[in-house]
């Protein structure tokens, strides 16, 4: 009897690890499309044709995992930097991979929470948001797991010509 609950429960696992894949599968095929237009390397990328409009994230309690675009800097690296040009569109998608509870947030340098998705407990489902981004924007996380799901957002060259900002006191808010 327990050898049969087992083999039921490995079928089982087996099955929704495969609903994942297809499901990442899809996304992949889908996001690798819309960058054909504008890139030879399939990154996705703006109407300007220079950076990636759109970032595929994968959302596991120990880490968000890069998905695309397909690229050395992010694609299966561990919490990977967004880089984005201010003023320009992004969209920020995840997949749930492991079934915990996660929401992506985007956060400016004193913690205060500027875009983020909903949420979603349901492994294989994705979450998205779209916004402009603005140089406040300082690094990402997930609510439910701000210690080990969380990441930088990097700007291009311009950024350091921007005067530094004074850093009030108490800016360890990041709770
Ligand atoms: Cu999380």
């Amino acid at each position: 009897m327990t050898e049969n609950m087992q083999a039921q429960e490995s079928i089982s696992i087996d099955t929704t690890r495969r609903r994942v894949l297809r499901t990442v599968g899809g996304l992949g095929a889908t996001v690798g499309f819309a960058g054909l237009a504008g890139a030879q390397d399939g990154t996705p990328q703006n109407q300007d044709g220079q950076r990636p409009a759109r970032y595929v994230l994968g959302g596991r309690t120990e880490t968000w995992v890069g998905l695309s675009p397909v690229v050395g800097a992010f694609y299966g690296q561990s919490n990977p930097p967004l880089r984005f040009q201010p003023g320009d569109q992004y969209e920020v998608v995840w997949i749930n991979l492991d079934g915990n509870n996660h929401e992506f947030q985007l956060l400016d340098e004193a913690g205060e929470d500027l875009e983020e998705t909903e949420s979603t407990a349901n492994i294989g489902e994705t979450r998205s948001v779209r916004f402009q981004a603005t140089q406040e924007m300082a690094r990402y996380r997930c609510e439910y797991h701000p210690q080990t799901m969380l990441g930088e957002v990097q700007f291009d060259s311009e950024y350091t010509t921007a005067p530094p900002t004074p850093t009030p006191s108490g800016n360890e808010s990041n709770r």
